[in-house]
Formats: structure tokens, C-alpha cells, sequence
């Protein structure tokens, strides 16, 4: 059967790169973009986009049924640090718009769900080191209290109505083409735009701070490669454990030293401090391993080489 999917969130940092992937993968034209504003120009130009606010459950329907939509990949939601700010508008953009897609796959308008949870599902009493798929959960964000939420949600409809929705927490995603917005891992994209610009970086997590991490290619081939994987190797419908690297901000500098000898890093770490104090440090993604083959291409100094090689002809310098 032919397949043709809908991306919500196309101009966010996922997105954006995603869609270019589904789009070598199925035909240009059977990637339908969306989001509530313009996407990369590569987006808009390579086949067809959509304008929608997710929060607009009619008109998601509306732009599923015009272009026969078989999976959805649900990528909107405000991150952890903006979500803070206006927690009951993050609750309400990261839940309602869920509710809206599953329930049109419940309905049978289409067959396939992708929504990312987050490693922010997690919280202070979880393990930090190694933290396994299943353990205490008892996030202190609004973002990872919807990301929580939201993963039983999942769970119920898969096992009360059969949705197939899948599901990954994300660690923090790096990437050079399209920028991220409002999270507490923003600072590991920052740092090798500011080490171009100004040789320099003034960090808002404070040294020693280890989160997971992972470079955009990996983070897409996995979400690719879950989607992809036969129904029945999808045992995790809350959401599975996903690693790729971690490192604390001085790693990044030491990475980006090796290349750029005369870097300097400083720290000033202000309220995002305590978000990610919250957030384990290693994930253990054992589970993605095994049920649907999971495994990680780059680590930090392969990141930081690409990083830098890409940004520097972005940046025109
Ligand atoms: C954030 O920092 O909020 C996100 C995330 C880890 O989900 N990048």
C-alpha cells in the first residue's frame, strides 16, 4: 500500500531534517510539511507543505483526508525552558494536539503515529547513571510532566483501541541546518555557532553538567528506523530509551579545542540549571537494542568535526 505521511512541526529542528529523509525515502510528493509557519526553504521547495496549528483538530483531519495520509509524525510541542514560562499554554499545545492525533488513528483515518517523548519524562529521584527503560518517573517540568502524560496515553490507545504509535525519548538533539527553540539542551548548538562567530561561549548549564545527547543524523535514522521496524518488534509503546552521547558542557570545548585550540568556555548558568539537574546523565537504551536494532554512529569529536565543517558554509565564513 502506498504510503504517504504527515509531518506536524515541519520547520522545527527535527523537522526540517526529516522531512528532506521521508522525502528521499517515499517520493516528494507523498511528504506532506506542515506547520503554522514557513518551513526551510529546502522544505518548502521539495514538495508539498501545509499550513496548520496543531491545536486545530478539524483541520488536521481536513489536510489528512485532501492528501489520503496513512502515518503521522507528530513532532510539535514546547520545550522544557519555554513550557516553564507558560506551563498551562505548554500543557495544553503538548497534550490537546496529541489527543487530536490519536484519535484520528483510533478513528481509522490513518494507520501510523509518531510522537517523541523526552528524557525530560524523567526526574529527580530517577537514577541518574544508566538509567533504565523502566524506573521512577516523576518529572518536575511541565514539559516532562507532558511528556510523561503523554507516553501512557500512547500506551492506552495501543492497548485499549490498537493505535500503532511509537515512540522515543529523545536525549538532546544537535544539529547544524535548523536550530533548536526553548529546551535546556539548546546550549550544545549554541556553543559551536558562538566558538565560529566569536571564538568564545558562555555557558547556561554549569560545568560538570552530563546530559544525554546525540547528533541529528543518528537522532533521524532512529526515529526512521523505529517506524520502519515490523509491528510486533515494538514491544515499548510508552516510549523507548534512546543514547547516543554524553557530555557536560567542558567536553563540548575540549572537542571543540582540538579543532579550534584558542576556544574559551565560561559558565553562567541561570535557571536552566535546575531543569537540567533534573535530567539523568547516561541512559541505558538496552531495549531499542535489542527490539528493533538501535545503535549509534557518531560521538562527539565525529559530531564536532561535522559541526563545525557544516556551520562554517552556513555561517559564510
Ligand atoms: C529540551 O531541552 O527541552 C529538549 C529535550 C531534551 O527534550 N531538547
Amino acid at each position: 500500500m502506498k504510503e504517504v505521511i504527515l509531518v506536524l512541526g515541519a520547520s522545527g529542528q527535527i523537522g526540517t531534517e526529516l522531512v528532506m529523509n521521508l522525502r528521499e525515502t517515499y517520493g516528494n510528493a507523498n511528504v506532506v510539511a506542515s506547520d503554522i509557519k514557513d518551513a526551510h526553504p529546502d522544505v518548502m521547495e521539495s514538495g508539498p507543505f501545509e499550513e496548520i496549528n496543531v491545536m486545530d483538530g478539524n483541520r488536521i483531519a481536513e489536510v489528512v483526508k485532501k492528501h489520503g495520509v496513512t502515518q503521522v509524525y507528530h513532532l510539535v510541542a514546547m520545550l522544557s525552558a519555554t513550557a516553564e514560562r507558560m506551563p498551562e499554554k505548554g500543557w495544553a499545545l503538548n497534550m490537546d494536539s496529541l489527543f487530536h492525533v490519536l484519535n484520528l488513528a483510533k478513528d481509522g483515518a490513518i494507520k501510523k503515529v509518531y510522537w517523541p517523548s523526552s528524557i525530560a519524562c524523567f526526574g529527580p529521584n530517577t537514577p541518574k547513571m544508566n538509567t533504565p527503560q523502566e524506573t521512577i518517573m516523576e518529572p518536575s517540568t511541565v514539559y516532562g510532566i507532558s511528556k510523561q502524560a503523554g507516553e501512557q496515553w500512547c500506551n492506552y490507545y495501543f492497548n485499549k483501541y490498537n493505535v500503532d504509535v511509537r515512540s522515543i525519548r529523545y536525549p538532546g538533539i544537535i544539529s547544524w541546518k535548523s536550530e533548536p527553540g526553548g529546551g535546556t539542551t539548546d546550549y550544545a548548538v549554541e556553543i559551536y555557532y558562538e566558538a565560529l562567530k566569536q571564538g568564545k561561549y558562555t555557558s547556561f548549564l554549569d560545568k560538570g553538567t552530563m546530559l544525554p545527547m546525540m547528533y541529528m543524523p543518528d537522532a533521524i535514522r532512529a526515529t526512521v528506523g523505529l517506524m520502519d521496524a515490523p509491528a510486533d518488534q515494538v514491544k515499548v509503546r510508552t516510549s523507548y530509551n534512546l543514547a547516543g552521547i554524553s557530555f557536560a558542557p567542558e567536553h563540548v570545548a575540549e572537542s571543540i579545542q582540538k579543532i579550534m585550540p584558542d576556544f574559551k568556555l565560561d559558565f553562567a548558568p541561570d535557571f536552566r540549571q535546575a531543569i537540567a539537574d533534573s535530567w539523568p546523565s547516561i541512559i541505558d537504551d538496552s531495549r531499542a537494542r535489542e527490539d528493533w536494532g538501535w545503535k549509534h554512529e557518531f560521538d562527539l569529536d565525529r559530531m564536532t568535526e561535522d559541526m563545525l565543517t557544516n556551520l562554517k558554509v552556513k555561517l559564510g565564513l
